[in-house]
């Protein structure tokens, strides 16, 4: 393994690249592109830097490698600990928890001990990859013992850590067995990011509450010897390379070509997520059935693209049983044949078919019962330099701060969804325009480089 010479290094639970099995048992690397990646990336070549994950096959003994001057450094997990730190813990227990508890989380025993064990691995891949005084930057909910660990054994680092989904309200953290634990193990870090102020002011409360950490300043708390810095950082996309996309001349004919195919409704409306119960699908399909039954529909058809995600956890197996009879059900009731209503595809799409699909609706659902941020509606945003089409955006996902000139609802209201949805299918479109020109102008100055920037100038890491 190459010693101790990243003067930048990334840790997140995957590593930008998938490893993957072929039928005749050899394996090969695919590049699975993401926000986090392409913000990164140039920072990271331009400073020798290094990516520590997972590299999403278990059992696997990959070896680290440099991929265009990114040095990759794969963390090995065995199938158990796949089950125990990542189905288990990660995802059923801290996912439901920090979502307000929109399904039970389940607490376990040994998918803790697997969760601290795995934390363990990462910190001393890290330590061995590092350089001197080098800089750390820790991803998500699946490392948040990582800033302890690596800090017990390397001393010298800059470390931050950013969360990617909501810090929960006290009372519901406060269930978790092992809470002080894991605010400890934050407060390893130099500086812990959030998408939005109340994160910040959860975890300021718990530090103060169940360790020794004595409040600071607005956003520091003291903790030891040290100054622990909080923030809230929102996270963002590449909106100047989506926007170009979405003009280039295939995109128009595909976004045309769809609604053509159809059948030239009046209004199209999309949904777009990864198929995860926090998401709300299972809300807008309500709403929409109900405007259907109230006639109220006018001549619209709904789509649902939904990636599939976590496909071996219960819940989700759950939730995608009581979609897909939804979609049946709906469907059954008010399709004529050729022509369904809903269309629902329980696929992951290219990205250019995507912004086909952004430019093409004319109302996009976004109505998570809670979400860290949401980038599907700032992709649509993005999406849309015609000014056209209207953004319906539930208040619990994180971006309803910056995008406050959406149609905003409570996807607890299914009447308040419905109308919402209404409002949005008849809206004239002087206002629908304003809207989106207010939209975009956020979106647009505040992409993926400035949230990356943002956070690491915090952390005292040198342009
Ligand atoms: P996610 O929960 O995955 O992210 P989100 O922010 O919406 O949620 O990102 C999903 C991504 O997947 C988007 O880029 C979207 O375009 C893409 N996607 C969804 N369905 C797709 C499909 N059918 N085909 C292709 N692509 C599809 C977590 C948190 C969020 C937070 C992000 C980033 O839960 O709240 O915004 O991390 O911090």
């Amino acid at each position: 393994m190459a010693q101790q010479n990243a003067e930048f290094v990334v840790v997140a639970n995957r590593l930008p690249v998938d490893l993957e099995k072929l039928p005749d048992g050899t394996e090969r690397w695919k590049r699975s592109p993401g926000g986090l990646v392409t913000a990164l990336e140039p920072m990271l070549r331009s400073r020798e830097g290094a990516w520590v994950g997972w590299p999403g096959l278990a059992d696997a003994d990959a070896e680290p490698f440099v991929e265009d001057g990114l040095a990759l450094h794969p963390v090995r997990l065995s199938a158990q600990e796949v089950e125990d730190y990542y189905e288990g813990f990660s995802n059923g227990t801290l996912w439901p928890l920090y979502h307000d508890v929109v399904a039970p989380p389940a607490f376990h025993r040994h998918w803790w001990q697997a969760y601290v064990t795995v934390n363990k691995r990462f910190a001393e891949a890290v330590a061995q990859v590092a350089a001197p005084g080098a800089t750390v930057w820790i991803q998500d909910y699946q490392l948040q013992l990582l800033p302890a660990e690596l800090r017990a054994l390397r001393p010298d680092l800059r470390i931050g850590f950013f969360l990617h989904i909501p810090f929960p309200p006290t009372e519901l953290f406060q269930q978790l067995p092992w809470r002080k634990e894991i605010v400890e193990g934050l407060l390893g870090a130099d500086l812990v990011g959030f998408h939005t102020p109340g994160g910040v002011r959860n975890f300021r409360w718990l530090a103060t509450r169940f360790t020794d950490a004595k409040p600071g300043a607005r956003n520091e708390v003291h903790y030891g010897e040290r100054t622990v810095k909080l923030g809230a950082f929102p996270i963002s996309i590449d909106s100047a390379h989506l926007d170009e996309l979405s003009r280039t001349a295939e995109v128009q004919q595909r976004a045309k070509e769809i609604r053509n195919d159809l059948g030239n409704p009046e209004r199209i409306i999309l949904g777009v997520d990864r198929l995860d119960y926090t998401k709300g699908i299972d809300v807008r399909l309500r709403a929409f059935e109900e405007l259907l039954q109230e006639d109220h529909a006018g001549d619209a058809v709904m789509i649902q693209l939904a990636t599939p995600s976590r496909e071996r956890v219960e819940h989700y197996q759950t939730m995608r049983a009581g979609i897909e009879q939804s979609v049946g059900r709906i469907n059954g009731t008010f399709a004529r044949v050729g022509h369904p209503v809903l269309h629902y595809l329980h696929q992951s799409l290219p990205r250019d078919e995507l912004a086909a699909f952004f430019v093409a609706a004319d109302v996009m659902l976004v109505t998570p019962l809670r979400d860290g941020m949401n980038l599907v509606a700032k992709e649509y945003v993005a999406c849309r330099g015609d000014l056209g089409g209207v953004l319906v955006l539930s208040e619990f996902a994180g971006a309803a701060i910056e995008l406050k000139e959406s149609v905003l609802v409570n996807p607890h209201d299914t009447d308040g969804v419905k109308n919402a949805l209404h409002r949005a299918l008849t809206m004239p479109p002087e206002e629908s325009r304003k809207r989106m020109r207010a939209l975009r102008r956020q979106v647009l100055s505040h992409d993926v480089d400035r949230w990356a920037r943002s956070f690491l100038d915090a952390l005292g890491l040198p342009s």
